[in-house]
């Protein structure tokens, strides 16, 4: 089968490369990415032997045409993927995640090419605090930031090309995730690497807000589940039951590090702030049989931060540049 996975060199889409190289050995790989700030041809290097890699832009139409007609599966990944960047300058969402988004569909609709799309559960907006309720493929779009308005969006664009034309589509949208080749500007690695630089961790506002964290590896292996089992033109929503407050991830990383758990400062708040992220994945986990297998949180938070000290070299160069940018909005 040859596979097209755009975004292949950013944190999700490497993992997903690098789990499909391993447990796939009938896949050519090919990954379409442009190497932005957040994409890195490292994270594909011990894969290098199995994957083609193509430098380019998923809102370049001829090259894109070209890939998707030489593929059976797309693989969509690729994205302006951080809250706080689309806060500064919101362009590049619209021309990625929107412009991007479409010139993908319009070739998938020209060659019949099977489509899975990655989104997120940010486009439900956000929830109360202490409350049971959960997000479910019933939950109405209701997106707060740039960047969730334009997943959002997309999402939307991939329902409508598989209502009107057919398009062979399935759309995920899932919660936070967390593991190795996560950029360093994301929550945390960048604690992580604070921790490893001696400096005390940040905490936006209160801390009091939840992210619904789920390993990388398990939303991968959701992906092929919903690709190989799910159906055309449904969504699937992809969730670890990982909730966990902001100020207690910071104080477990300063418990793997041996600190003082309360040696942390709070910075600025984010704009528009979501206040709290939860999945309700029963859907996934009934009609697909999938469960996931990081279900232990600290351990893998623990595993992450072995990952970060041993792979200095690849997360050093792009730490200064990152927090300089946070330091200009004071956070
Ligand atoms: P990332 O920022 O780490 O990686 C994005 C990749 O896309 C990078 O390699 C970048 O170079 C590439 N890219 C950006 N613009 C491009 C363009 N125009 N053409 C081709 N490539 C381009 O993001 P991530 O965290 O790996 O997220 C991947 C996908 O998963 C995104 O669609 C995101 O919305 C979704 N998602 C992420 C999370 C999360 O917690 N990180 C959760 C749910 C869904
Ligand atoms: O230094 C920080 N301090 C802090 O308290 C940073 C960078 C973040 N935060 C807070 C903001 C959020 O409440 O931590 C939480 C997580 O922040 P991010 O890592 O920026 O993630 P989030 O905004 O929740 O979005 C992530 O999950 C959903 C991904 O970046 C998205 O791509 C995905 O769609």
């Amino acid at each position: 089968m040859r596979v097209l996975v755009t975004g292949g060199a950013g944190f999700i889409g490497a993992n997903f490369v690098h789990q499909t190289v391993r447990e796939r050995p009938d896949a050519a790989v090919t990954v379409l990415d442009a190497l932005t700030y957040a994409g890195d041809r490292t994270s594909l290097d011990p894969v290098a032997d199995r994957v083609e890699l193509v430098e380019g832009s998923i809102t370049d139409a001829p090259l894109v045409d070209r890939l998707v007609g030489e593929s059976d599966l797309v693989v969509h990944f690729a994205a302006e993927s951080h809250n706080d960047n689309s806060l500064h300058d919101p362009s590049p969402f619209v021309q990625t995640n929107l412009v991007g988004t479409f010139t993908l569909l319009e070739a998938v609709r020209k060659h019949g090419v099977r489509f899975h799309h990655i989104s997120t559960d940010e486009v439900y907006g956000d929830l109360p605090l202490d409350t049971p309720e959960r997000f479910t493929p019933e939950t109405p779009y209701n997106p707060s930031s740039p960047y969730s308005s334009t997943k959002a969006g997309s999402d939307l664009l991939v329902r409508a090309w598989v209502r009107s034309f057919g398009v062979q589509a399935t759309i995920s949208n899932c919660s936070n995730n967390y593991g190795p080749y996560q950029h360093i500007e994301k929550f945390i690695p960048r604690q992580v690497t604070n921790l490893i630089d001696g400096v005390r961790p940040r905490l936006y506002g209160a801390g009091l807000n939840v992210r619904d964290w789920i390993h990388v590896e398990d939303h991968n292996s959701a992906v092929w589940r919903i690709i190989e089992q799910g159906q055309v033109g449904e969504t699937y929503l992809i969730g670890a039951d990982g909730e966990t407050s902001n100020l207690d991830v910071v104080r477990t990383l300063l418990e793997i590090f041996g600190r003082d758990p309360d040696d942390f400062d709070h910075v600025t708040d984010r704009a528009g702030h979501d206040l709290r992220y939860a999945i309700d994945a029963s859907r996934l986990r009934a009609e697909l049989g999938w469960t996931p297998r990081y279900t232990d949180f600290r351990e893998g938070l623990e595993a992450t931060v072995r990952w970060y000290r041993e792979h200095e070299p690849w997360w050093r160069g792009a730490k200064a540049l990152t927090e300089a940018r946070y330091a200009a909005s004071g956070q």
